[in-house]
C-alpha cells in the first residue's frame, strides 16, 4: 500500500490497528523451549523463528475481533536490540519471518468486503543517538535491514513507533528513503512518538517540536502517538495534533498507566474507559487511525472496531487536517515559527567563526563547551534561532561541525541554521541534529550544481533552506534581477526537487551601504524592494537578510544605528528572519532623529551628503 492509497482509505473511514503484542505474548506463559533456549528467553522476536504459532495466536486474537491492521512481531527486531541475545546476524531473517507470519494470518481473514493489512513494526531500539549511544549511520543501517526484511516479507506499510528520540526517528526515515531509492517496494509510513507522563518525549521534546520535525517528510503519511500512558493523559497532545497536523492523526494508548505489581507491569484501563476516550478522540478531535498499545486485549480492541464500524462515510466526522499549518523549525526541545508576530525571527549571528572574534578564539582553542556558552548567551539576548558556521582556514570543518553539533543538539534549546558551503559539512551536521534545521544556503552561482547536492539533503533530513539570489552572472543587484533569480530557484526547488514553497527562505543579499561605492548606491533599497516582490509572489515563502553586512566598515555606534534602521525598513517590506547580533538591535526611538535620517538616506539612496 502506498501513502496515497492509505490516504484514500482514510478518506472514507477510521482505520483500526490491533492491541498489545508484547503483553499478549507474555500472557501466553511461553517457556524456555518456545524461545529456543535459555539464552533467548524474553526475546519476543526470536519467536518468529522458534515458535511462529505464538505471534500467530496474537494476530488471530485481534483479527477475530475485526481489526483492519495487525502489526508484525518485530518491535525489537533491529540488529541493535537482537545483539543483546547474540542474534544480530539474524535480523533480516527474523523480520522477514515476522512479516510472513502476519501476512499469512491477515490473508486468512481478508475478504473482498474487509481487507486486512499488515504494518511492519519498528521500535526505537535500546539506544538514543542524541545521547551518543550510537552513530546515526549505524542506526540507519540497522533499520535498513529491518525495513528490507519486513517489506520483502510482505507488509503493506511500516510504522516507526514508540519514538523517544527524534534523531532515532530520522535514522529510521533515512533508512526507508534509501531502501525505496534502492528499489525496495515503496509502502506507506506511519510515525508514532511517545510522550512520557512528564509531558514530553524521553529526550525532552515537546509535541509541537516533534510535529515540526517529522511533518516535512513526504514519505510519512500519518503521524501520531502511542505508549507510555493511557488515553486520558494523551488528551491535550491529541488535541494539539488534530488542530495542527497536516497529516492524519494516529493514537494508540496503553491500557492506562502501568502499575508495578510484584515486578510485573499491570494495566487497569477497562474496555469501557478506552471506548469512551477513543470515541471522543475520533468524533470530537478528528483522529483517523486508532489502536491499542501495552496492556490492550482483544476485548479492548473490539470496542475500537465498534467505534469505527458505527461510522460510515456518511457520518464520519471531519478528520481535521490542518493544511494551513504554521511552517516552523525546531530544536530537539521546542519549535519556532518561521514568521513571528511581531516580526522578525531573530537569528543570532555570533556562533560564526568568521563573524565573531570570540567564537573564532573558542574554536581555535577547541573550547567546545565555551561555544555552547556563547550559544546560550545569545538565547538570553533574545535570539530565536542560531546561525552556526565553523568554517575556518586551516581547520577541518567537518570535524569541527561534528563536535559542535553533538553538543548543540542537546545543550542548545534554540533551532539551528547550518551555515556552510561544503555539502559534507551540511550532511554531517544534519545527521547529528534531532530537530528541524535551516540549511544556509543554496544559490545558482554554478547553475543547478549546488541545488542538486543540497536539496536532496534537505529532503532527506526534513530541513528548510535559505536561497541566495546569486546566479551564473553573480550576485543580483537590482530588485528585478533578485526576483528573477528567486523565481528560478522557487520553480526548480518545487517542481524538480520536491520542496514546498514554505521550506524556502529567500535572501535578497545585504551589501555594505557605507562604502561610498557608486555601484552600491541603490543596494539597500533594491534588497528591501526585492523582499516585497518575493513576499507578494510567493506568500507561503519566507525571506531573510544578514543585516549586519550592511554596516561593515563603520564605527560601532553607526553600525548599530544603521543595522537597526535597515532592519526596520526590511521588516516593513515583509522580512521574516534577520541574522543579527540580538543584543545590538535598537528600536528606532532610541536612535536620535538625525541618526535615523542619515541611515534612511543611506538605505534609500536619498543622500543629500557625500560622506558619512
Ligand atoms: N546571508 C546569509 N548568511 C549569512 C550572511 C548573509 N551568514 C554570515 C553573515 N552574512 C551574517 N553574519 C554576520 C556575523 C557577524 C557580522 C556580520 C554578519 C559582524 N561581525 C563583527 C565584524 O565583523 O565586524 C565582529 C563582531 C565580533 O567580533 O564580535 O559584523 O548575508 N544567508
Amino acid at each position: 500500500m502506498t501513502g496515497k492509497e492509505l490516504l484514500k482509505i482514510l478518506d472514507g473511514r477510521i482505520l483500526v490497528f490491533d492491541g498489545a503484542t508484547g503483553t499478549s505474548l507474555q500472557n501466553q506463559n511461553l517457556v524456555e523451549e518456545d524461545f529456543g533456549g535459555e539464552a533467548f528467553l524474553g526475546c519476543n522476536e526470536n519467536l518468529n523463528i522458534t515458535c511462529p504459532a505464538a505471534p500467530g495466536k496474537v494476530h488471530r486474537g485481534f483479527l477475530e475481533v475485526g481489526v483492519d491492521v495487525i502489526e508484525t512481531n518485530s518491535f525489537g527486531g533491529t540488529s541493535i536490540v537482537l545483539a543483546e541475545y547474540g542474534l544480530a546476524e539474524r535480523a533480516y531473517e527474523i523480520n522477514h519471518a515476522a512479516a510472513e507470519i502476519a501476512r499469512r494470518t491477515a490473508d486468512e481473514y481478508s475478504t473482498p468486503d474487509h481487507a486486512r493489512y499488515v504494518a511492519g513494526s519498528m521500535g526505537p531500539t535500546t539506544k538514543l543517538p542524541s545521547l551518543g549511544h550510537i552513530e546515526f549511520d549505524a542506526m540507519k543501517d540497522a533499520y535498513k535491514e529491518q525495513v528490507k526484511g519486513l517489506i520483502n516479507g510482505g507488509v503493506d506499510l511500516l510504522i516507526v513507533e514508540t519514538c523517544q528520540d527524534l534523531l532515532q526517528t530520522k535514522a529510521a526515515l533515512a533508512a526507508m528513503q534509501e531502501c525505496f531509492a534502492e528499489g525496495i517496494r515503496e509502502v506507506a509510513v506511519i510515525v508514532s512518538i511517545t510522550i512520557e507522563t512528564m509531558g514530553t518525549m524521553l529526550m525532552g521534546t515537546e509535541i509541537a517540536a516533534a510535529l515540526t520535525t517529522i511533518e516535512p517528510y513526504s514519505i510519512v503519511t500519518v503521524f501520531g502517538m502511542n505508549c507510555a500512558t493511557g488515553p486520558k493523559e494523551m488528551e491535550e497532545n491529541v488535541r494539539y495534533l488534530c488542530e495542527n497536523s497536516p497529516k492524519p492523526v494516529f493514537v494508540m494508548p496503553n491500557a492506562g498507566l502501568p502499575e508495578n505489581i510484584g515486578g510485573k507491569a499491570c494495566y487497569h484501563l477497562t474496555p469501557d474507559e478506552l471506548e469512551f476516550w477513543m470515541n471522543r478522540f475520533v468524533k470530537d478531535f478528528g483522529v483517523s487511525v486508532i489502536g491499542g498499545c501495552c496492556g490492550t486485549t482483544p476485548e479492548h480492541i473490539s470496542r475500537l472496531v465498534k467505534i469505527a464500524s458505527n461510522l460510515n462515510s456518511a457520518n464520519i466526522p471531519p478528520k481535521k487536517r490542518n493544511y494551513d499549518y504554521t511552517p516552523s523549525v525546531s530544536s530537539i526541545y521546542s519549535n519556532v515559527a518561521l514568521h513571528l508576530d511581531p516580526p522578525p525571527v531573530i537569528v543570532g549571528e555570533r556562533c560564526n567563526a568568521n563573524g565573531s572574534k570570540k567564537f573564532k578564539e573558542l574554536l581555535l582553542a577547541g573550547d567546545y563547551d565555551g561555544m555552547v556558552q556563547l550559544a546560550k548567551e545569545q538565547m538570553k539576548e533574545g535570539a530565536h534561532v542560531l546561525d552556526v558556521c565553523v568554517a575556518y582556514v586551516g581547520r577541518d570543518e567537518v570535524r569541527d561541525m561534528i563536535e559542535v553539533m553533538k553538543r548543540f543538539n542537546t545543550q542548545v534549546a534554540l533551532p539551528l541554521m547550518i551555515d556552510s558551503t561544503e555539502y559534507c559539512v551540511i550532511e554531517e551536521a544534519l545527521k547529528r541534529y534531532a530537530g528541524r534545521a535551516i540549511v544556509n544556503s543554496i544559490n545558482l552561482e554554478d547553475g543547478e550544481e549546488r541545488m542538486k547536492k543540497v536539496l536532496p539533503l534537505c529532503k532527506k533530513y526534513g530541513a528548510a533552506v535559505i536561497a541566495l539570489t546569486i546566479d551564473e552572472s553573480g550576485m543580483a543587484k537590482t530588485r528585478e534581477k533578485k526576483f528573477e533569480v528567486a523565481k528560478r530557484i522557487h520553480d526548480l526547488a518545487i517542481s524538480k526537487y520536491g520542496m514546498r514553497e514554505d521550506d524556502l527562505i529567500y535572501d535578497t543579499l545585504t551589501f555594505t551601504l557605507g562604502s561610498g561605492d557608486e555601484e552600491f548606491r541603490n543596494a539597500g533599497v533594491e534588497t528591501i524592494e526585492a523582499v516585497r516582490m518575493i513576499k507578494a509572489a510567493f506568500p507561503r515563502s519566507h525571506t531573510l537578510l544578514g543585516v549586519s553586512n550592511s554596516s561593515f566598515g563603520l564605527n560601532q555606534a553607526a553600525r548599530h544605528a544603521l543595522n537597526s534602521v535597515f532592519l526596520h525598513y526590511a521588516v516593513e517590506a515583509g522580512l521574516d528572519l534577520a541574522i543579527v547580533n540580538a543584543q545590538k538591535i535598537m528600536p528606532l526611538y532610541k536612535i536620535d532623529e538625525r541618526g535615523r535620517e542619515v541611515c534612511k538616506e543611506l538605505i534609500f539612496d536619498e543622500r543629500k551628503f557625500e560622506t558619512v
